[in-house]
């Protein structure tokens, strides 16, 4: 009788830590809310010094399909701002006609290749249904072929306006081998595409290691990035 309760109390706390392991390997983590909540000091500048309006500062040449630039609008380049907030601290709201089949994407190019250790994004701050619902964090090393990092096709991550969400390397994506010179968003689908003002990010925080070579397999796995980009 003894040794079957002992048994007993030894499956339980089995099932026990099972359950309790899978809740702390959940994904993507909620950071807070507001500029306060961002990680800061991101490769894109590292200082946290970027002067947005002069584009001066950065680590980092900017470059988008969609509203390149940081002043004087709610253009694309808000996003790696260090700022969360209304109007020009953001990145919105979609041209017309819709999110184009490429994707509405903005791009960080590094002076050297990093391995993506984690990123942050963080919602805007006007209605949910433009946060994207579709989208992929991509690297490149030529700026033209590009490889899927992230990917993520379904509800919105975000429940709070200018919501910071982290996603970490080994959690939420496969933990990079190769290190990449080009970081690019890409945002495919928003819940209110393509009816009106259907899009919005408030910032993007990108995190890596520049310890890691390119490989030269890298050249084959942009075949997959290619066929994503023509779907
Ligand atoms: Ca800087
Ligand atoms: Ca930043
Ligand atoms: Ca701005
Ligand atoms: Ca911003």
């Amino acid at each position: 009788m003894k040794i079957i309760s002992v048994l007993a109390g030894f499956v339980l706390m089995i099932a026990f830590c099972v359950i309790s392991t899978s809740e702390i390997a959940q994904a993507e983590e909620v950071l807070g809310t507001g500029t306060d909540s961002l990680l800061g000091g991101d490769l894109t500048d590292p200082e946290d010094d970027g002067e947005p309006e002069a584009d001066e500062g950065y680590n980092a040449t900017f470059t988008s399909n969609e509203e390149p630039g940081f002043a004087g609008g709610e253009f694309s380049f808000n996003v790696f701002d260090n700022r969360l907030g209304p109007s020009n601290d953001k990145w919105c709201c979609g041209k017309g006609g819709g999110i184009p089949e490429e994707g509405l994407w903005v791009m960080a190019e590094f002076d050297e290749p990093y391995a993506l250790t984690h990123f942050t994004v963080s919602s805007a701050n006007d209605v949910p249904g433009r946060d994207p619902t579709v989208w992929e964090v991509q690297g490149s090393n030529d700026g033209e072929e590009f490889d899927t990092i992230f990917a993520h096709d379904g509800d919105s991550f975000w429940d709070q306006r200018l919501q910071v969400v982290l996603f970490e390397a080994g959690e939420d994506y496969d933990k990079q081998k190769i290190g990449y010179q080009f970081f690019r968003h890409v945002t495919f689908d928003t819940a209110t595409n393509p009816a009106g003002a259907y899009f919005q990010i408030g910032e993007i925080e990108f995190f890596g290691d520049d310890s890691y070579p390119v490989e030269p397999k890298s050249k084959l796995a942009t075949t997959w990035g290619r066929i994503k980009n023509a779907r």
